[in-house]
This record gives C-alpha cells, sequence and structure tokens, in this order.
C-alpha cells in the first residue's frame, strides 16, 4: 500500500492503486467520471478480500474452530472501524451492515415505518430524494395511511428552508433527505433539519450515499437518528451498505428480516432477538464485503476525509467552469463558487444524454446519463435526462479537459 500522511494527497501516488485505471480502450486511456454510480476499488482493499478467501474463510458466530474465530474477530471489528469513520460512539451496536443504501431505507421503512406511521402522520422528503428513498416512503405510506410531503428545491438547486419549516410539524413522524444530492451535488443542512425534526418529535433519517464517500461525516454531529450508505461508492466492495442507528432506537425496533443469527432463543411458538447489531443481520452475513469495508475506510482515513473533499469540490469548480465556457451547456445545481459534491450534471444543446454518453465512450471517457434515480427532480427540471460527470480521488482537471474536448466531436456529429 501507498503510505500516505493524512493531508498530504499526491494524485499520482493515488492512482497507483488502482490498477484498473491503466486500461486502454483502442489504445485510449479509460476516463473515469462515473464515481457517483461506483468507485473503483484500491489493491489493499482487494487484497483484504483475497487474504479473507484465502486464510480466514468461514461462517461467523456459527463455529468454534479457529477460521470461525478469527472470521467472526475481524468481522466484528469491522462494524466497530466503520462505525468509528462516521462518529457512532456506540460501535457496533449503532452499525448494521445492509446489502447497500437502499436496503438500509428499506430496513427503517418496514422495521420502524410500518410500525410507527398510520392515518394523519407525515413523512417529510425533498424533491431531489433518489428512488432509494422516495418510493420506499412512497409505498410505505400506501401501506399505512401516512402521507409523503416534499420539500421544495430552489432554482439554484438548494433545500427551500422556509418551505421545510412550513412542512415540519406536528403531523410529521419521520424526515428523510439526502446528504449530498447525486443529481445536483447540493450539500444539504442536514444538522438544521435535524434541529426542525426533533423540535416536532420527529426522526431524521439522512442518505449518505453520496456524502460518506466524499466528506468527513458525524452523525452525532449531525443528530441524524438514522444515516445510510454503501461500500461500493467509498472505495469498497459491492455488496455491503451500511445503516447507522441511535441505539435505543434500534432496541425498540422490530427486526427486519427473521432468521438464524438474529435470534437468542426459539421455540416452536416463538423467539427472542440478538444483541445489536446482529438482531438486524439475519442469515450469512456479508462477511468479506464488511472486512473489505473496514480496509476502505482505513484506505480513505489516511488520505484524510477533509482532503478528500477538498479535492472534490475542486474537480467540481473546475468542471463547471470549464462547462460554462459554454453557451450551449446547461448545468444543474449550485452554480461555480459554492461548495458542492464531486459531481456535476449538465446537457450540451439538444443531444440527448444517452447519444452524448455513447459519443464519449468512444474516447474512452465514462460518464452517466439517464434520470440518476431522481425522475420526479428530473421532471422539475423539465429534463427527461442529464449527463452526469462524477469525481473521486484518483481523478484529474487533465481528466476534465479529456471530457470537454470530447465534447466537440458530439458538436460537430449533432450540429
Ligand atoms: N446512486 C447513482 O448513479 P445503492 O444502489 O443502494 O448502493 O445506492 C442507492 C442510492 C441512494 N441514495 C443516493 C443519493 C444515491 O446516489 C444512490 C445511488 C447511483 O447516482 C445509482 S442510481
Amino acid at each position: 500500500m501507498t503510505v500516505r500522511e493524512a493531508g498530504d494527497f499526491d494524485v499520482e501516488a493515488i492512482r497507483e492503486d488502482f490498477p484498473i485505471l491503466e486500461r486502454e480502450f483502442d489504445g485510449t486511456p479509460l476516463v473515469y467520471l462515473d464515481n457517483a454510480a461506483t468507485t473503483h476499488t484500491p489493491e489493499p482493499v482487494v487484497d483484504a478480500i483475497v487474504e479473507y478467501y484465502e486464510r480466514y474463510n468461514a461462517n461467523v458466530h456459527r463455529g468454534l474452530h479457529h477460521l470461525s474465530q478469527e472470521a467472526s474477530v475481524a468481522y466484528e471489528e469491522a462494524h466497530d472501524r466503520v462505525a468509528e469513520f462516521v462518529g457512532a460512539s456506540g460501535g457496533r451496536q449503532e452499525l448494521i451492515f445492509t446489502g447497500n443504501t437502499t436496503e438500509s431505507e428499506n430496513l427503517v421503512a418496514y422495521a420502524w415505518g410500518l410500525n410507527e406511521l398510520g392515518p394523519g402522520d407525515e413523512v417529510v422528503l425533498t424533491e431531489m430524494e433518489h428512488h432509494a428513498s422516495l418510493v420506499t416512503w412512497q409505498q410505505i405510506a400506501k401501506k399505512t395511511g401516512a402521507t409523503v410531503r416534499y420539500i421544495r428545491v430552489t432554482d439554484d438547486g438548494h433545500l427551500d428552508m422556509d418551505h421545510a419549516k412550513e412542512l415540519i410539524g406536528s403531523d410529521t413522524k419521520m424526515v428523510s433527505v439526502l446528504h449530498v444530492s447525486n443529481t445536483l451535488g447540493t450539500i444539504n443542512p442536514v444538522a438544521d433539519l435535524a434541529d426542525l425534526a426533533h423540535a416536532e418529535d420527529a426522526l431524521l433519517f439522512v442518505d449518505g450515499a453520496q456524502a460518506a464517500p466524499n466528506r468527513p461525516v458525524d452523525v452525532e454531529a449531525i443528530d441524524a437518528d438514522f444515516y445510510a450508505f454503501s461500500g461500493h461508492k467509498m472505495a469498497g466492495p459491492t455488496g455491503i451498505g451500511c445503516l447507522y442507528g441511535k441505539k435505543q432506537i434500534l432496541e425498540d425496533m422490530e427486526p427486519f428480516n427473521y432468521g438464524g443469527d438474529m435470534i437468542t432463543k426459539v421455540t416452536f411458538d416463538d423467539a427472542t432477538w440478538n444483541e445489536l447489531p446482529w438482531k438486524f443481520e439475519a442469515g450469512t452475513p456479508k462477511i468479506a464485503q464488511g472486512i473489505a469495508l473496514a480496509e476502505a475506510v482505513d484506505y480513505l482515513d489516511e488520505i484524510g476525509m477533509e482532503t478528500v473533499a477538498r479535492h472534490e469540490n475542486e474537480l467540481a469548480q473546475y468542471a463547471l467552469e470549464r462547462l460554462d465556457e459554454f453557451d450551449d451547456i446547461e448545468t444543474f445545481g449550485p452554480p461555480a463558487g459554492q461548495e458542492r459534491g464531486g459531481l456535476v450534471s449538465f446537457n450540451l444543446g439538444s443531444v440527448h444524454a444517452h447519444d452524448l454518453s455513447s459519443i464519449l465512450n468512444d474516447y474512452a471517457v465514462a460518464i452517466r446519463a439517464g434520470d440518476h434515480c431522481t425522475q420526479p427532480l428530473h421532471d422539475k427540471l423539465g429534463v427527461a435526462a442529464t449527463a452526469r460527470a462524477s469525481f473521486y480521488i484518483y481523478n484529474t482537471r487533465e481528466e476534465i479537459d479529456v471530457l470537454i474536448d470530447a465534447m466537440d466531436d458530439a458538436r460537430e456529429l449533432f450540429g
């Protein structure tokens, strides 16, 4: 592993940890700008997965033999490590491993929402919510008779906090907001939203899928009741996500899935639940993925999350500046000069984002095109789709220049 002091940021040294970045297509080097969809995995994280399978692969919490004991300890300690990464002082008891952010959302919506919501209750979301949250709460509201309301997004891509104050009231039981928008790049004032929610005895769920990978997160400073994120967007493997929850709330909640390992005692008539977090991890869990995610957060902490956030904001600002040079390009979200997450969504004239993306692919430039799982937000923006460039620790300004140059070809082709 490349040894780095926190804050000593050397993008070229970082790139060496990611062999996939050396790939070329027809002799053209890959420019990977689709990091909001998934990030790449550095060698130390891949090594952790290989080491698990080669040295101590076994089921956890079920065997008394050496391998199972080693796997159990590593898996349990991975929870503590990831909890520490997001500032959860309760350690493993407040950090559940799930499959991804979407599953974390569903866990809370089913295990908390189905039991706690009823007719007359309100769940407050935002117009920029990802489908993972929006569709989930919509469906739970239909099942329980609760109502979903949406905090307005302003023309410059921020939450209308006056509207938030209007909406969050005595009927509100849950406020569920994303921390950083995967479409607009907006960084939302989640601590202020926590204050608004708690003043009305409502809970705050924060979707941190685009924040935990890119900036320092302190769930206790935010005072979030729940905070969700995905391993594959933060240099970790696919198949693992996290749900932070305040201990007392998790204690009071019913389980989401039933089965092995989430119980303490089972009879033919009934069962009692295991302690946290295992109560919410039914069946054989994501052992290799969890251990590798702990390695990924070590890797990020070695760089320093302040440094990661600064690098991403700088790249986003540079991309905005370059895109703003062209009259035929429309960008979405907060304007240049305002801090944002490391992504920019845009459209080139009347070229459909899918066409633009496939032309850019000829230049080995990988972006995402579509609605980014925020269809209602795209409806509000009045566009069917946008192109999105999103950055991570290994991206450079030069790669943004390649993106801009490649768009000339799209202009020529589509007139
Ligand atoms: N957004 C994107 O390209 P999962 O798929 O469960 O790991 O993450 C879901 C999710 C939830 N919230 C936000 C804010 C997200 O950005 C995502 C994933 C990807 O924007 C895939 S749609």
